[in-house]
């Protein structure tokens, strides 16, 4: 989940940047592509000013802010809102979209499709829907997956996680990635990448793996295992699931996912799992354009691309361990964790 993570750097212009992309959340889930791309474009380009812009005709002079764009700015710094954005919040169907789209791993085209059915509940959904075991997992803890942690209970939270492990095995490194390792004051889940010197292949780890979910569920840290979307991979890497710290009173559930990574692609898989997923396209994107792919298990080079960019081979791999040489491999200076956002 993007806006509001809160992230350790602040910028002259984050107030217009928060309100900018309300309107682009709003766009993207009305399906308009063209104007999700152009705020998104502005927001890049207004993270970037190390001033603020309240003027139009100052916002106008920069890349990818359009006439229209600029006013808004203008706006927004003026009256500290956007007759655009409350106007769209204000419709019906934008209310019950948002309800929809949070739920956990619910997207665009479900939500869309309940709503021309004509529900408008929680309620709704529970009585007339076919819903999958996450779906109804995410319903039924609605308010406390809605809530984003803070940083020093995802510390906590990862003690526990990284304890549990070394009882196990004491090679295990436990990493938090995502907006953790970003600096952010609040994470919307646990991001673990677990790994072991000397591993080359995340299966040696799925043992590992499989005792640690055991101790934390018996243990009653974890609370729920999240089945795993078709579209992921299926080599059994990843786990999804839920969990509960023990010192908070409310017993809120919090998302966990934890990444097995070899010792062999930490360095991709560090840059995946940190993000921010912009962050990581526009690497990706950079990649292709040298005829490279840059994926969470590292950097390949010559790869063979067919009609449409499909890939014919998967190259050979450059750099897989080492996240400062997969910057260097691809012309970009080293950026702290902190500082990759786009
Ligand atoms: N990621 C990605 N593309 C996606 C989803 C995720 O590249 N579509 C990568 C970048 C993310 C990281 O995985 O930083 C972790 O994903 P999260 O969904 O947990 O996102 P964040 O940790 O960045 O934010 P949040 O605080 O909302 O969890
Ligand atoms: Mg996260
Ligand atoms: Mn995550």
């Amino acid at each position: 989940m993007r806006g509001g993570t809160g992230n350790a750097t602040s910028n002259p212009n984050d107030r217009t940047i928060e309100i900018m992309q309300e309107m682009c959340d709003h766009y993207s889930r009305t399906n308009d592509h063209w104007r999700t791309t152009a705020y998104r474009k502005a927001i890049g380009t207004l993270k970037r000013q190390p001033e603020r812009i309240c003027l139009a005709e100052d916002a106008r002079r920069l890349p990818f802010i359009g006439q229209r764009l600029a006013d808004k700015i203008e706006e927004i710094v003026r009256t500290d809102s956007l007759r655009r954005l409350e106007s769209a919040k204000a419709e019906p169907t934008d209310q019950i979209l948002r309800l929809f789209l949070n739920i956990y791993q619910v997207g665009n085209s479900t939500a869309w499709r309940w709503i021309q059915k004509g529900y408008k509940t929680l309620e709704d959904l529970k009585e007339h829907v076919d819903l999958t075991e996450n779906q109804k997992l995410g319903i039924e803890h609605y308010d406390d997956l809605l809530q984003r942690i803070p940083r020093h209970q995802v510390t906590e939270l990862a003690k526990i996680v990284e304890e549990a492990s070394k009882m196990i095995e004491p090679a295990i490194k436990v990493i938090i990635g995502g907006s953790y390792r970003r600096g952010a004051a609040t994470s919307g889940d646990l991001d673990c990448i677990i790994t072991m010197p000397g591993t080359s292949s995340s299966k040696q780890l799925l043992p590992f793996l499989s005792k640690l979910v055991n101790n934390l569920t018996s243990s009653g840290f974890l609370v729920a295992a999240l089945a795993q979307p078709s579209a992921m991979q299926g080599d059994g890497s990843k786990w999804h699931g839920c969990c509960i710290l023990p010192s908070d009173p409310a017993k809120t559930w919090r998302r966990i996912d934890i990444l097995l990574v070899p010792d062999s692609e930490l360095g991709a898989a560090l840059i995946y799992f940190t993000g921010d997923d912009i962050f990581n396209r526009s690497l990706r994107l950079l990649a292709s354009k040298y005829n490279c792919r840059l994926n969470q298990r590292g950097l390949y080079k010559d790869v063979l691309r067919g009609d449409g960019r499909v890939k014919l081979t998967e190259g050979s791999l450059i750099e897989g361990a080492d996240e400062v040489k997969i910057f260097e491999a691809l012309g970009v200076p080293w950026r702290p964790p902190h500082e990759r956002i786009c």
